[in-house]
């Protein structure tokens, strides 16, 4: 393996720069700093951290455009998502910079004495990160942990390493102490892996597939390391004959194809009451047609480019003898975004069993199915392995808590498609995760609780 590794924008699939792949001896030289830097970033008194945080989130609000910029060279995310995402990771760090002085423990009535315990950091942690949303889902691993008083190693996917690398170089600049948080580039085989096995590293939070993410909690259980999980999904956008029909086509767009579908939150099932399908599918095309798939610098960009060759030839295969029931368009042909990984929203009939109506795609492509009646519509949204994420539209607020009950998902929205709100719990069921992120919590998981007992008599 060479020791540097070419980064490709995806919009032009022309190189943009060489990034290093660190070896096992640079991991492990990166763990002994971080060890050594936690003990004293633990030893601050919690307004400290928690000024120290702060002073991290302004500097990252500083420079929204910057990392921006980046990413949409690097990820080909549009420059209004990227702007999106760069202030919340300003906005993940403020909140969680609120969690030092809030880290509570108990006290607990007992005979003879005086019983508390103490919420303690783990140590240091590692953060392993996918290629679809790099900036925002790191800083849903890196803030609380740094809140509770660890250090952080963080990987980003070698594939778009450019905002995990500024924000590391924020964060010192930022007067964040040296070790403290620092960003590890290379190979998921050779530094995630190394994450896992350190014995030095004594909590591990992977995004990414599930595949991966079972190796990575196997590793950790030989480890006996705790591991929070973050995989794939499938979800489902549940359409009831008696909703607002005409909303729930306009946004179902935004749902399935924003970046490019490579969200795994994305609603890639549209399932509609049976009653309500030919209304709904006529309402979705011109949605459909309305989403403007271009150049990511642009402002009025809705959709990006797929993040690699390989990756849009994935997707392409689960297009194979699909029924396509209509497109939308993609740039295409001689200009600057031609030689581009384009590929169009693309909206498919599907039938139950289907693979397009079971497995993950993680692109532009949605799979509508026809649904009987309530209790068919919760067996469909639930027949998948997965279980991230999910909407449900209907009128009927007794329908909208009874599907919500039913449906075997982490996080679902009724009459919307939200799923990430900093302050409020994400993660999934079944195969799409284990544990939880974000909300009021989040920092409470990277400690272990420390009972003491004081003998008073
Ligand atoms: P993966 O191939 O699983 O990679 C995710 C991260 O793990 C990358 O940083 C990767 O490094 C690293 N990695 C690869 N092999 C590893 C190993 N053996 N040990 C430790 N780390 C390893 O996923 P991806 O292709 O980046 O992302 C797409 C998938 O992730 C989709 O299935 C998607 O649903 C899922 N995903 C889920 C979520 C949430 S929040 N649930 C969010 C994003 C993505 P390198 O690639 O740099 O080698």
């Amino acid at each position: 393996m060479s020791d540097t590794f070419t980064l490709i924008n995806p919009a032009t699939a022309q190189p943009i720069g060489e990034v290093a792949r660190a070896s096992v001896d640079q991991v492990d030289a990166a763990v002994a700093r971080a060890v050594v830097a936690q003990r004293a970033w633990a030893g601050l008194p919690p307004v400290a951290r928690a000024d120290a945080l702060r002073s991290f989130a302004r500097a990252v609000e500083g420079h929204v455009e910057e990392l921006a910029q980046l990413e949409v060279r690097n990820s080909g995310h549009p420059i209004g998502s990227a702007r999106w995402e760069a202030s919340h990771v300003a906005q993940v760090l403020n909140f969680y910079a609120g969690a030092p002085e809030r880290l509570s423990g108990q006290q607990i009535p007992v005979a003879g004495g005086l019983d508390v315990t103490f919420h303690e950091p783990y140590g240091v942690v590692g953060v392993i990160v996918p290629w679809n949303f790099p900036m925002t889902i790191a800083s849903w691993g890196f803030a609380p942990a740094l809140a509770a008083g660890n250090a952080v190693v963080l990987k980003p996917a070698e594939l778009t390493p450019l905002t995990a690398i500024r924000l590391g170089e924020l964060a010192l600049e930022a007067g964040l102490p040296d070790g403290v948080f620092q960003v590890v580039t290379g190979s998921g085989s050779v530094v995630g892996q190394r994450f896992v096995s350190h014995p030095d590293v004594r909590k591990v939070v992977f995004t990414g597939s599930t595949s991966v993410g079972t190796d990575v909690a196997a590793g950790c259980a030989r480890e006996l390391k705790p591991v929070t999980l973050e995989l794939g999904g499938k979800s489902a956008n549940i359409v009831f004959a008696d909703a607002d029909l005409e909303k729930a086509a306009a946004s179902a767009p935004g749902a399935v194809f924003d970046n490019a579908g490579q969200d795994c939150c994305a609603r890639s099932r549209i399932l509609v009451e049976r009653s309500a399908y030919d209304r709904f599918l006529e309402l979705l095309e011109p949605a459909v047609k309305a989403w403007r798939v271009g150049d990511p610098a642009h402002e009025a960009t809705d959709m990006g480019p797929l993040i690699s060759a390989s990756h849009r030839s994935t997707v392409q295969g689960f297009l194979e003898s699909a029924d396509v029931a209509f497109r939308g368009s993609a740039p295409a042909g001689d200009g600057p975004l031609g030689e581009g990984f384009w590929l169009p929203p693309t909206v498919v009939l599907a039938e139950r069993g289907d693979r397009l109506a079971r497995e993950e795609v993680f692109g532009p492509v949605v799979a509508v199915l026809p649904f009987d009646d309530e209790a068919d519509a919760i067996r469909l949204a639930n027949d998948t392995i997965y279980g991230l994420a999910g909407s449900i539209w209907t009128e009927n607020l007794g329908r909208a808590v009874r599907v919500a009950r039913g449906v075997k998902s982490g996080v679902l929205s009724v009459n919307s498609h939200s799923s990430v709100r900093y302050w409020t719990p994400f993660g999934g069921m079944k195969a799409s995760g284990l544990g939880r992120e974000l909300g009021p919590d989040a920092a409470e998981h990277f400690t272990e609780t420390k009972n003491v007992f004081f003998a008073t008599e």
